[in-house]
This record gives C-alpha cells, structure tokens and sequence, in this order.
C-alpha cells in the first residue's frame, strides 16, 4: 500500500507528499482482512489524509527464505543531541565513515521519501538509483507462531504495537543481506520519536528521542560495503520473499556499552 498527497503550490507533480506505505506477504485467506487493514491505516495517519491510495497485490512464486529477528534492546538518552549521538556511535563502531554518517543524517533531516537511501560505508556516496523514492524494502513477513511469541515477548517490555514489530521485521530482513553493513531508521510520523540503529553484528537497538515531537522529518538509510554493486542488493530488499521464522532475544533498557561488547565478534 502506499498513500500520498499531491502538493499544494507550483511544482505540483514533483512536490508528492509521502504519507503512508505498508507491505507484507499473506496467505490468500488473509488478504482481504490485511487490504482493509492497510486502507484505514491510509485514510488515518498523521501525516495527513491522502489524495491517492496505490494497493498492488502480486502472487509470489518463490518458495519464502526464512530469518531470524535481530536481538533487540533500547538505549535511553536525556537529549536528542545525546540520542543522536548514540546512534553514530554505534554507526562508528560498525565501520561507518564520519562522512557517510554527515550524509546519512542529511536525507533523514530532509524526509519525504518513499523508501530508504543507499549509502555507501566509506566514501558516503548515494548509491540508489532514484533518489526520490529510494529503495523498497518488500515481500517480508512473518510466520504466525513467530508473531505470537514476539507479541508476548514485546509485551512484557510494554511495546507490543505494530510500528515496532513492523520496524524489527524490517530491519531483520535488510540486515540479513550480506553488503548491508547497518540500517539507521528514524519515523516520518510526527510522533513517534524512536529511530534505531540495526546491524547484524549488534541487533536492533532503538533509541527514543530521536527527533523533536511534530516534526515530520525522518526515513531510512542502508550502509552497504563500499565498492558493492548495488543492484542484486537492491534486488534481494525488493523482490526477495523472506519470512520471519523465529525470534531472537528481546532485551529491556541497556547501555549501549553493554551492546557493544556483548555483541562483540
Ligand atoms: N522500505 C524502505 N524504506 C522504508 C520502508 C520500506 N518498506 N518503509 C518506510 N521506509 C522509510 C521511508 O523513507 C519512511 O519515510 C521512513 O522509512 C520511516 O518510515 O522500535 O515507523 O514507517 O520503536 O515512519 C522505528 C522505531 C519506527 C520502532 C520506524 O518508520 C521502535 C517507522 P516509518
Ligand atoms: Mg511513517
């Protein structure tokens, strides 16, 4: 699904406001219920109600690869300054260079798009082929019995909704591509503050307090080796069917200290 907003003013066509997308994969027998699910979600954002709402349905031929989730903690911060530098330490200690961090927060500061940015880890090149919309993350779900636990485990820590279940899935799939070295996330919704930082050397580590509440910045960037020939990434992220099968650990408030060493290679 994908909800949008022409924009007001002169450059109407090229000023598309992104309000909403949302992607899974079901069984037949849950596509209905999911379709209306995804169309209140559309016609009730935040962001703002939409001129056009795109649902694309497509049967998936290919036999799902099945993931683990990425261990998850939250790291807790007194400032957005503090928050902020979290993350890039966490991006430093993956290998990410300073000047594809400076890049990275630039496209998270300026928002609006559909999908997330390709960033390369060393030189900070944007490396995806339209820049507008980004790279898609799609054909990513989970199996059922997969969901039950991660809600049960998601709701002794107080954060069983779908924004993070949704988020983890995601970030679970991205980093189980080889050449993505890490994920920095941060909400396009106004209020919803908590952005994180995934990698598979470290696990999905959110950090509330990303943004100042209201604000509509936000989105997503994908660190990938440099050198690496982008489209089979791309390719894997879009089209690639992977499924959710089991559950990894779901952590309560930690230091980002404890997470970087206890991850440790
Ligand atoms: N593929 C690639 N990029 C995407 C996708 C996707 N499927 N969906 C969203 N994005 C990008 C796009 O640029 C959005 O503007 C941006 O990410 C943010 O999307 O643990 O809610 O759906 O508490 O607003 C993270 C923290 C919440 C969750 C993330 O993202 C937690 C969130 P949103
Ligand atoms: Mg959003």
């Amino acid at each position: 699904m994908r909800a949008s907003q022409e924009g007001r003013g002169e450059k109407q066509k090229t000023s598309e406001i992104h309000i909403s997308g949302a992607e899974g994969l079901y069984t037949l027998s849950e596509m209905q219920r999911m379709l209306r699910g995804y169309i209140e979600r559309a016609l009730h954002h935040p962001k703002g109600k939409p001129d056009t709402i795109t649902l694309t349905l497509e049967k998936v031929r290919q036999e799902p690869l099945t993931i683990s989730t990425l261990p998850l903690s939250t790291v807790i911060s007194d400032s957005l300054s503090e928050a902020r530098k979290i993350s890039g330490n966490m991006l430093r200690a993956l290998g990410i260079s300073k000047k594809a961090l400076r890049s990275a927060f630039a496209v998270l500061q300026k928002g609006n798009m559909r999908g997330a940015a390709l960033i390369s880890a060393e030189k900070g090149m944007r490396l995806e082929h339209d820049r507008r919309r980004g790279v898609r993350v799609s054909r990513l779900g989970i199996a059922k019995p997969a969901l039950r636990i991660l809600s049960s485990r998601l709701a002794r820590l107080g954060i069983n909704i779908d924004t993070v279940k949704e988020a983890l899935i995601l970030a679970s799939k991205v980093a189980s591509s080889s050449r993505v070295i890490a994920e920095l996330c941060i909400s396009d919704d106004p209020h919803y503050t908590t952005g994180y930082v995934a990698s598979s050397r470290f696990g999905y580590m959110r950090i509330p307090g990303m943004k100042q509440k209201g604000r509509k910045i936000g989105g997503r960037v994908f660190f990938v080796q440099e050198g690496s020939d982008i489209d089979p990434i791309i390719q894997y992220l879009e089209r690639t069917p992977v499924m959710v099968d089991h559950i990894g650990p779901c952590k309560g408030i930690q230091q980002a200290e404890e997470i970087l060493d206890s991850h440790n290679l």
